[in-house]
């Protein structure tokens, strides 16, 4: 399929190691896909569901021990220990290598090798980046398929000559909990994956790639992988402006990027268009703009909560093609169910674990908490026209939001540049599903990407500084949300999903200067009129003004996390970081 000696040379060197019994290339046609589909189906490795009601569409249970990512596990290993940072792990890559080749050494052996060629970004762009993935698991192959653009096509956009593609090894292996360990190696391009079979751990193009050996790429080669969604927003008039917004993982990115605009915004003729729901490659153009590409293909969402009120894009995505992961399985029709999809849990189902259940009477969970589903873009009600756009799309507006009870207000937008930088690195959200641990923890997730940084976080952060400094007045403003508050007895205050564009409008309104805003002593807030509340029950200006409210108690408590965060940076913390922390400690006097 490819005469480039690089990639068949480091094929050659895993055969050798992990001794499969077979080897397919995937070329990425449907024939050879069908093919795998039925084996998996043989073997009870997916399950087909009803073809009437879900066409082409699979469940795969995974381990019960394995349904998140596991960050305690994961490793950069860069030849200096400095060089990883205080935040990730860290080990020699040398020792890391000899450890791991033990275990890849003939793991294979009864089982097929498959080499997936896949390419992160649309085919043809220069933002884009090939990977090389070979894995012993079809449901990897499968899921590639959808969250990738994968087979010759990939191999095609790296040529016959170039070196330049990520080298993915992952081996299922005995799915050991014990023995389980995501490993990159940014300086080798490289990552080894062994033990799991759950997405992030195994689509080494998702978060190994896009994020933590992209990030590292994009410091040196002076552009940005972030985890972010990417929307558009379509005017009356048809002029479309694109937002940029992180969140950490299961803090509702899906939903935000497939919004529904409120009534008040479709009557007037305003659209939403999806670009990407989690990753972000994002380079200055030749006009000096920041634009920004999807380097995926589809979505791997969270399952549980989405429905056809939080979230009917995402559902209506899911209706053909999709891998669903861990969720319950109605025997009744041979469809699926998860907590939040409807009213009418079934009573004749499997769960998530592989045991009979009955939705209607038992205690536990039908699906697993963080359940996905792994479903082609292209289904998308809402994709913008731009998703494969060599180009990309140009972004106006970066926003970063975590999952905060008190401290942070529904939005504020930072004083510039730098001070925004300064807000992404101070994010903290509580805890969720996403990864193995304790939920509902409060952390500190700078730019959301605490798990998903390749190199030394100090550099990361001065790299967005850098960034700022080259787009200078073309640079795109940058806001935080909290849509998370809650009143005292635990509820959300704001409704959250389709009203979060009364937020998203605001935020435009500011890029275009054609809004007011008040000073605070985090940075500038709306005044409370200015967010669009009409139509919206139980929500009145003062809900509003209570939701802006800064809490000079509380933020002087979240100023000493903050210093106590970055002392762990030594003098890797760019000068410009602790100057903005004394900027907001003098404010807060
Ligand atoms: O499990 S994934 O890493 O693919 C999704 C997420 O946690 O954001
Ligand atoms: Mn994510």
């Amino acid at each position: 399929m490819t005469k480039n000696p690089n990639v068949l040379g480091w094929v050659d060197e895993t055969i050798a190691l992990c001794k499969p019994d077979k080897v397919v290339w995937l070329d990425g046609s449907q024939e050879q896909l069908d093919e795998l589909r039925r084996q998996a189906c043989e073997t009870g490795e997916m399950i087909k569901l009803n073809e009437e009601k879900l066409p082409g569409c699979y469940l795969h249970r995974t381990a019960v021990n394995d349904v998140a990512r596991v960050e305690h596990r994961t490793f950069i290993c860069t030849k200096k220990k400095e060089d990883a940072g205080p935040i990730n792990n860290w080990m020699d890559p040398d020792e890391m290598k000899a450890k791991l080749t033990k275990m890849y050494d003939g793991v294979m052996k009864g089982r097929t090798m498959y080499v997936i060629p896949y390419c992160m970004g649309p085919i043809g762009s220069k933002l884009s980046k090939v990977g090389v993935e070979v894995t012993d698991s079809i449901y990897v192959v499968l899921n590639m398929d959808i969250m990738t653009r994968m087979g010759k096509q990939a191999l095609e956009h790296l040529g016959d000559t170039s070196n330049d593609f990520v080298r993915g090894l992952h081996s299922k292996a005995d799915v050991d909990e014990e023995n389980r360990y995501i490993v990159q190696f940014p300086e080798d391009n490289a990552i080894w994956s062994i033990n799991s079979g759950y997405g992030g751990n195994v689509l080494l193009g998702k978060k190994c790639f896009a994020l933590r050996i992209a990030s590292y790429q994009g410091k040196n080669e002076g552009w940005m992988a972030e985890h972010m969604l990417i929307l558009g927003i379509e005017n009356p008039q048809g002029e479309t402006k694109y937002v940029a917004a992180a969140f950490p993982s299961a803090c509702g990115k899906t939903n935000l990027a497939m919004l529904i605009p409120p009534e008040v915004y479709k009557k007037q003729g305003y659209k939403v268009w999806t670009v990407g729901d989690d990753i972000a490659w994002m380079r200055i153009g030749e006009d000096g703009r920041l634009w920004a590409i999807n380097p995926e293909a589809g979505f791997f969402g969270v399952a549980p909560g989405t429905n056809d009120k939080s979230n009917p894009n995402a559902l209506a995505t899911t209706k053909r093609g999709t891998i669903f992961t861990n969720v319950a399985h109605n025997l009744d029709d041979n469809t699926i169910w998860w907590e939040g999809l409807d009213k009418n849990p079934p009573e004749n189902a499997v769960d998530w674990k592989g045991n009979p259940w009955n939705g209607k009477t038992s205690a536990e969970k039908g699906a697993n908490p963080n359940s996905r589903f792994t479903a082609p873009a292209k289904n998308c009600p809402c994709i913008s026209d731009k998703f494969n756009d060599v180009n990309g799309v140009p972004i106006s507006a970066i926003v970063f939001g975590g999952r905060r009870a008190k401290t942070a207000p529904l939005v504020y937008q930072s004083r510039d540049w730098a001070h925004g930088v300064f807000v992404g690195s101070i994010m903290a959200s509580e805890t969720t599903a996403a990864a193995t641990g304790a939920v509902g923890v409060v952390r500190r997730d700078p730019m959301a990407m605490r798990p998903f940084c390749g190199y030394h976080m100090g550099d990361y952060f001065g790299h967005w500084l850098e960034m700022g400094e080259r787009l200078g007045d073309k640079a795109p403003k940058i806001f935080n949300v909290n849509w998370f508050r809650t009143d005292d007895e635990g509820h959300f205050i704001w409704p959250g999903f389709g009203d979060n564009m009364r937020v998203l409008m605001w935020i435009l309104a500011r890029c275009e200067g054609k809004a007011d805003a008040v000073e605070t002593p985090i940075g500038y807030e709306p005044k409370p009129e200015d967010i669009n509340i009409e139509g919206l029950e139980g929500i009145t200006a003062d809900t509003v003004r209570g939701l802006l409210d800064v809490d000079k108690d509380l933020w002087r408590e979240e100023a000493a996390g903050i210093e106590d965060f970055y002392k762990q940076f030594g003098d890797r913390l760019p000068k410009e970081m602790a100057h903005q922390l004394e900027v907001l400690k003098k404010n807060l006097q």
